[in-house]
């Protein structure tokens, strides 16, 4: 259906003679592998596919202006030290996790690894979002983490889930949030544990950052996830 979609606004282009930027071409050229890499779920972009785009959208505009002057070489990327690296799994408790829904717990029935993971049993829609949070860790802008954590969905969700960085401007991870970095949305395989997996960059402003399991205020689903990981990634 996307490629119907692409292929008649480039007919329309071509019909008026319009300059189009071809997104569904670039994204395609990427590969299927590739682009699981750029996406934080099935439809949004992370923070990697947002660069890829708006990378070929400078060089695309460049070009169609006709502007033909040496591209200026970025400075290099000031050197920030690499951050820690974090795990739980969940086998001596909630690991300082703050848990905002009585619909979220701590559970023995199933375990990615030893015998106890996080489950989300939502039967109903909710009045708000149900978020688990990690305990603040402390950012500093520049830094990248590789996120990681495995899922394991019963049954087909109705509504969405995913896995996030909640971004703050106190060290804490207290107040106001800046905004959360999509890392990886909900798996389509029921009854199983499936890996999500992403990498997020700190932007400018964030101090601190917790590691969040986030579920839609309408979702009616059950899932379980364990053994979540926060890898610093070397400059
Ligand atoms: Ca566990």
């Amino acid at each position: 259906m996307m490629d119907d979609y692409a292929e008649a606004i480039r007919e329309i282009g071509r019909e008026r003679g319009l300059t189009v930027f071809d997104m569904h071409a670039l994204l395609k050229a990427v590969g299927r592998e590739e682009l699981a890499g750029l996406f934080g779920d099935m439809a949004h972009p992370n923070q990697d596919g947002h660069r890829v785009i708006a990378e070929a959208l400078c060089e695309f505009l460049v070009t169609t202006a006709g502007i033909d002057t040496p591209k200026p070489v970025p400075p290099p990327p000031p050197q920030v030290p690499v951050g820690e690296a974090h795990a739980w799994d969940f086998e001596a408790g909630l690991q300082d996790w703050t848990l905002d829904s009585p619909e979220i717990s701590l559970d023995a029935d199933r375990a990615a690894s030893g015998r106890q993971a996080l489950r989300f049993h939502m039967q109903e829609p909710a009045k708000d979002h149900r978020r688990a949070l990690s305990p603040a860790l402390p950012a500093i802008p520049g830094q990248r983490y590789d996120i990681s954590a495995k899922v394991f969905p019963e049954g087909q969700p109705a509504g969405s889930y995913g896995l996030y960085v909640m971004l703050y401007a106190t060290p804490d991870g207290n107040g106001r949030y800046i905004e959360p970095l999509p890392v990886k949305g909900q798996v389509p395989v029921p009854g199983a544990w499936s890996p999500w997996a992403g990498r997020v960059q700190i932007p400018e402003g964030a101090v601190s950052f917790r590691v969040m399991l986030w579920a839609e205020r309408g979702t009616v689903a059950t899932f379980r996830v364990d053994d979540i990981t926060v890898t610093p990634v070397a400059p």
